[in-house]
């Protein structure tokens, strides 16, 4: 690959012309693991970064057949054809998505993903949650100063995705479906508290019914919670991807959302404190990837484990003394 050989202005110039080629191109410098690509990345997101800001940024998770790609191909297209620009990402660590995978969700998405205003990128693949996390934010600003007008982050709900994924959006959607009566049973203890709205998807054909008990259920449970806001509430509402039925009052929901967070200053701050908290996650995921690239620490962990193992030494002076020789890296 050619990339380490561009100059920074090659990329920013290209996303800031909203050139696809170069889009995509600087996606993938931000996803490559070569240290000079990485440099040549920060520097095109930094200058990229006063062109941000401006996109809705929607985070959709939901279980594995919830109707996520389908949601999303009528909710992308409803937006398409309201003259809006649309962008696609995914955040999937567990990278058991194959190929064939990705092939189904472009079938799903079959005229979003033709669509000239609209952008598909799967999930970057392999490595940790921290590390995909890390790139698809940096891809979220890059789409921003391309000149998107909504960011769609989507996310299986498995392991920690969902609440990555919620720490980078301004709106988080749970998908659920009716379930036979308990629909409260094997949810995630935990993702209801990071929607700003639940939507029961499949509220077609004969499914209406369960769909609308399902919603006053979630309804009632989400009332139970504390809003993380004092200015919204996160409703339920139901939905179904197939026929489109309700996609379009998700939207308004957004909109809505979105008036009153600004008007009282939250959603500046939701992201202020978004990207404070990144700030954080990236000295953590930093400091490790320090820690077990050192050398000295790489000849010694063994070591000091098996030593902690057996009884030898205490833990703490096992983490102490394998942190003096961070301390003393050079
Ligand atoms: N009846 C009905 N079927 C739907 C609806 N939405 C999705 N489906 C069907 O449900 C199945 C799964 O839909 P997907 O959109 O692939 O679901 P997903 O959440 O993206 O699934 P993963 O990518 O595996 O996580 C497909 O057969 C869809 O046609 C809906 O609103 N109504
Ligand atoms: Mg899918």
């Amino acid at each position: 690959m050619l990339m380490g050989e561009k100059e920074p202005q090659f990329y920013v110039d290209g996303v800031r012309s909203g050139n696809r080629r170069i889009l995509a191109k600087t996606i993938t410098l931000i996803e490559s693991a070569h240290p000079a690509h990485r440099q040549l990345a920060h520097t095109v997101v930094d200058e990229l970064l006063p062109l941000t800001g401006k996109a809705v940024r929607l985070g959709i998770t939901g279980v594995p057949g919830v109707g996520k790609s389908t949601f999303i191909e009528s909710f992308g297209m409803m937006l398409v054809e309201k003259g809006l620009k649309v962008a696609v990402l995914a955040v999937d660590p567990s990278s058991t998505r194959s190929g064939g995978s990705v092939m189904a969700d472009k079938t799903r998405m079959e005229r979003l993903s033709v669509a000239p205003q609209a952008f598909i990128r799967p999930s970057p693949s392999g490595g940790t949650l921290g590390g995909v996390a890390r790139m698809t934010r940096e891809t979220l600003l890059v789409c921003e100063a391309a000149g998107f007008d909504v960011v769609i982050v989507e996310t299986v709900g498995v392991g920690q995705s969902e609440t990555t994924v919620a720490s980078m959006v301004d709106f988080f959607l749970v998908l659920m479906l009716a379930g036979a009566g308990d629909e409260l049973q094997g949810i995630k203890k935990g993702v209801l508290e990071l929607a700003d709205a639940v939507a029961i998807n499949k509220a077609d054909g004969d499914n209406v019914e369960k769909a609308e008990k399902a919603r006053r259920s979630y309804a009632m449970a989400l009332h139970l919670l504390n809003p993380a806001s004092p200015t919204w509430s996160p409703p339920v509402l139901t939905c179904s991807a197939l026929t489109t039925n309700g996609v379009d009052q998700l939207w308004e929901t957004v909109n809505d959302h979105r008036r009153r967070l600004s008007a009282t200053g939250e959603l500046d701050q939701k992201r202020r404190h978004q990207a404070v908290a990144w700030m954080w996650s990236r000295i953590e995921d930093g400091l490790k990837e320090r820690f077990f690239s050192n050398p000295a620490i790489r000849s010694q962990l063994k070591g000091v484990r098996a030593a902690v193992e057996r009884g030898e030494q205490s833990p703490t002076a096992g983490a102490e003394k394998l942190l003096f020789l961070l301390d003393n890296a050079r």
